[in-house]
């Protein structure tokens, strides 16, 4: 059996459907704090887990003696902003209890996701590299950090195989995101169409590395099939897809909707955190160990977010 903690979410939405499809419906059980409420097709198992609730957790594990487990339960950027010390309990504590009990179960694989987020004020803002200073200065930043030291501690100390990939924004058009800072650039698409316009909380100017969400299931169940002796990064992998700024985006959006127009708020709290943010990601670590290669660039991506909103309305 196949646990997904946070299925509920912006990722886990996805990622519940992708497993279920490779391994099987019932072989892929949805665990989050509500039930799903989007799409009653999602009928395979579900149990109510909160990961702070470690006997809850325990049971779990002990019914479903999982194989693999994924762990997307999270606050993320700006949420945790508003809720430091909840994000740092959920972030942490949460990713602690899956790594104990994967060991009490010898779960064989356990998936973490970390973020573009690790990086901080000081890190290289261009080409970010795999190994560098990471100053991050949001609370979700720096359980990232954390987590991802705790993940190769786990497998160094325990021979646990943890894996985890450093996900920048992600674009989606199914699951409604949750908290984040990049999430200006799918609420643009949906203004876009239903209003034809758009004010973005993030200024022209912010660069930030971005990616479908179609690559980044697809480079999550890569990098989970692709055999251990070939990861050698067991904190957490650059992960790279297409930067652009809302400007640049806006631009791409007119070339479907002419009359498209974007304004900008100022004064929003994302803005200084995407200021600490890299503008553009090297993963040529993932390229070189698991074959990571990016299909969707930014034309492809609006195309593929319109028709599938405007077929969603
Ligand atoms: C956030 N979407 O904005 C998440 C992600 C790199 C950004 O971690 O917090």
């Amino acid at each position: 059996k196949i646990l997904v903690l946070g299925s509920n979410g912006q990722i886990g939405t996805e990622l519940v459907t992708a497993l279920r499809n490779t391994y099987g419906e019932n072989n892929v059980v949805a665990c989050d704090i509500r039930r799903p409420d989007y799409d009653i097709k999602n009928s395979g198992p579900f149990e109510f887990v909160n990961v702070l609730e470690k006997d809850i957790l325990n049971n779990i594990f002990q019914k479903y003696k999982p194989t693999q487990v994924y762990l997307l339960a999270a606050l993320l950027s700006a949420t945790g902003e508003q809720n430091p010390k909840l994000a740092w309990d959920l972030n942490m504590n949460g990713l602690l209890n899956i790594l104990d009990l994967a060991i009490t179960y010898k779960t064989a694989k356990v998936y973490w996701p970390s973020s573009i987020a690790v990086f901080g004020p000081n890190s290289p803002k261009v080409n970010t590299p795999q190994y560098c200073v990471m100053d991050p200065n949001t609370v979700y930043g720096i359980s990232k950090l954390a987590g991802e030291r705790w993940c190769e501690y786990y497998n160094q100390k325990f021979g646990l195989d943890v894996r985890s990939i450093r996900y920048p924004g992600l674009i989606s058009w199914k699951a409604a995101p949750g908290g984040g800072t990049t999430d200006y650039a799918i609420h643009i698409f949906h203004d876009a169409l239903t209003k034809g316009s758009y004010a973005s909380f993030l200024n022209a100017e912010t660069e930030l590395p971005m990616m479908y969400m179609d690559d980044a299931i697809r480079g999550t169940i890569q990098l989970m099939d692709a055999e251990s002796s070939k990861i050698s990064i067991r904190s957490s992998y650059n992960f790279g897809g297409v930067s652009f700024t809302p400007e640049v985006l806006a631009t791409e959006i007119k070339k479907h909707i002419p009359d498209f127009n974007l304004t900008y708020k100022d004064n929003d709290p994302r803005q200084e955190i995407a200021n600490s943010w890299p503008r553009s990601i090297d993963d040529s670590f993932a390229q070189q160990d698991w074959g990571w290669k990016p299909e969707f660039d930014l034309s492809k991506m609006t195309v593929d977010m319109l028709k599938n909103l405007q077929n969603k309305s």
